[in-house]
């Protein structure tokens, strides 16, 4: 008998959940071959309990974690080293952004056997097939793994033609849970769907962690497609919303078009992440089509208005400081609103430098403000992550950034708030410098409260507006205390940190 599959999704959310579609791709790629079964973390109050109770009935031999940084790795870890104890001979596969650019202190941690090097689509069913057959997976691509005691990456493969994936097998997870739990309420709709279209990114940020996974790649399902598998939740599990996880949606004109005009006629908001400089170049009847069709809203990353630092940054593209303040002024015409988010912290040749560009940021923030009061920001610490050669990643280096080098030290609170971009850890930041950047967001929040807090009333943004405005107008922003304590009493949410 084949043996079984159990693929985990680590808890990453309190309370709202998405569908979760990295295992369930996964499980897509597998389907019909081997029998899966998927727990999410972000389901069961006791998920060891449930990954144990599978494991015990002795079907299963492979299990596969998706891991990305931070709260994920908290449940992926411990329950790792337990299956290792509990049930030696199972095969740990790990995969996802944070096993793939972090793959030397995962494997070396001694608990996991592979390391799936980007899409998992051919590699897992490759390697599933290998093991079960006692046959040589040296020869899969996307694999990393450990040949004694060292790290071994076999050749990448070119993307996939996403029209060739299969469909994601939404019936079979609703036998697991209950799909329609998974369509959340935000502020795009009451049933909001978690659909990712593409992968990849033609661009190449020094500061991504797309980059060195997908080197600059990108390829995407055709709006036909897309639009099929929306339609499909949406008449059988009532969706009313999308959320697209793409890294990169909006890389064509063309198929953002035609997913529009396909849309259009099915009362769907929808909301996605795109780059200024390429949305800047779509046709005015586009940005049109788009906001008819129910794009209601664009996440980019402006990352900061200084061109010099842009440059440093190496956006690849052609994002300027004038157009970032154009392109706020031109969605304000067509109704969308870009939701920007701003990189601060970045190092600089000197502490006054750095603290120089903090200051610009600050200045520049507010000037987007003034231009278009509609648009949400979102700021963020420069974490600098390993794409190796990349002036910025040298520069990080020289001034003694390490990676932990135990696979435990990721979950040590303070790399957690290093994932979670709050403190980067990074030694060209005094304490100074990270109080600025946090008084000066939580300041703004109270000025500009977020619209993607459904649970704000309007009463209280009023309340906290005018509370936080003599400190925005005049740039008081230390010790804003009182703020603090009103986000606190109404627990503001950071869309930042709890999901767009
Ligand atoms: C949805 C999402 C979330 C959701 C989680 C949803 C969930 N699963 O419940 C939320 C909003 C909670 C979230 C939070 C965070 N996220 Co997040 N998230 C994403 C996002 C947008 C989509 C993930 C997804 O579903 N992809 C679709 C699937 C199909 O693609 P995939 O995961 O790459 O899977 C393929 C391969 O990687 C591989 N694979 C993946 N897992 C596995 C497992 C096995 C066993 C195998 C064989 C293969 C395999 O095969 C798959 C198919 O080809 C990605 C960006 C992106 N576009 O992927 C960021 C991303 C993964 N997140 C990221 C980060 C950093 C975070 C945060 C830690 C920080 C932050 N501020 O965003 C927080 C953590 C907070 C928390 N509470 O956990 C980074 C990771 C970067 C890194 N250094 O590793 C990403 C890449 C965004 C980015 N560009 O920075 N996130
Ligand atoms: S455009 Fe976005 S996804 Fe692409 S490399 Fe830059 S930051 Fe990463």
């Amino acid at each position: 008998m084949t043996h079984k599959v159990l693929l985990f999704n680590p808890r990453s959310s309190n309370g709202k959940y998405r569908i979760p579609n990295s295992v369930l791709q996964v499980a897509a790629s597998i389907d019909g071959k081997f029998e899966w079964v998927i727990v999410d973390g972000n389901r069961e109050r006791d998920p060891y309990k449930k990954i144990a109770a599978y494991l015990r009935t002795g079907e299963f031999r492979y299990v596969g974690f998706t891991v990305m940084p931070g709260p994920q790795l908290k449940e992926a870890i411990p329950f790792a080293k337990s299956i290792q104890i509990d049930f030696p001979g199972t095969v740990m596969i790990w995969g996802g952004y944070f096993a793939t650019n972090q793959c030397k202190v995962v494997l070396r941690s001694g608990y996991v056997d592979f390391v799936i090097n980007g899409p998992g689509d051919h590699a897992f069913p490759d390697l599933l097939e290998a093991l079960e057959n006692n046959q040589p997976y040296e020869g899969i691509r996307n694999l990393i793994y450990l040949n004694e005691g060292k790290i071994v990456k076999t050749p990448k493969e070119d993307l996939i033609e996403q029209a060739t994936l299969p469909t994601l097998p939404y019936d079979k997870l609703n036998r697991l849970y209950d799909l329609p739990t998974y369509l959340g309420k935000t502020y795009l709709g009451t049933k909001t769907l978690a659909y990712h279209s593409s992968v990849g990114c033609p661009f190449t940020c020094s500061f991504c962690a797309v980059v060195p996974i997908y080197e600059a790649r990108w390829k995407a399902k055709p709006a036909d497609q897309v639009y099929r598998d929306v339609k499909y939740i949406k008449d059988k599990w009532g969706a009313n919303a999308i959320e697209f996880h793409d890294n990169n949606f909006f890389v064509s004109e063309k198929r953002t078009a035609d997913f529009s005009r396909l849309i259009k006629g099915e009362n769907m908001i929808w909301w996605g992440e795109g780059r200024i400089d390429t949305i800047h170049k779509y046709k005015d009847e586009t940005l049109a089509l788009m906001r008819e069709s129910g794009c209601k809203m664009i996440f980019f990353g402006a990352e900061t208005g200084n061109d010099e630092v842009l440059k440093k940054m190496d956006k690849g593209g052609t994002q300027t400081g004038a157009q970032i303040r154009a392109f706020a002024a031109r969605m304000k015409k067509f109704d969308i609103i870009p939701e920007y988010s701003f990189v601060l912290g970045m190092p600089g040749d000197d502490p006054k430098k750095v603290m120089d560009y903090i200051d610009g940021d600050i200045a520049f923030i507010k000037e987007i403000k003034d231009i278009n009061p509609d648009t949400e920001i979102i700021i963020y610490t420069y974490s600098p992550v390993p794409t190796e050669g990349s002036e910025l990643y040298e520069k990080t280096l020289a001034s003694g950034f390490r990676f932990p080098e135990i696979l435990e030290d990721w979950i040590s609170p303070a790399w957690e708030n290093f994932d979670l971009r709050k403190n980067p850890l990074t030694p060209w930041l005094t304490p100074a410098m990270i109080d600025k950047i946090r008084d000066f967001e939580t300041v703004l929040n109270g000025f500009y409260p977020t619209v993607s807090d459904i649970r704000l009333s309007s009463l209280k943004r009023k309340v906290i507006h005018h509370l936080a405005a003599l400190r925005y107008r005049s740039g008081l922003y230390k010790y804003p205390y009182e703020i603090k304590l009103l986000h606190r009493l109404w627990r503001y949410r950071q869309p930042e940190i709890q999901g767009f």
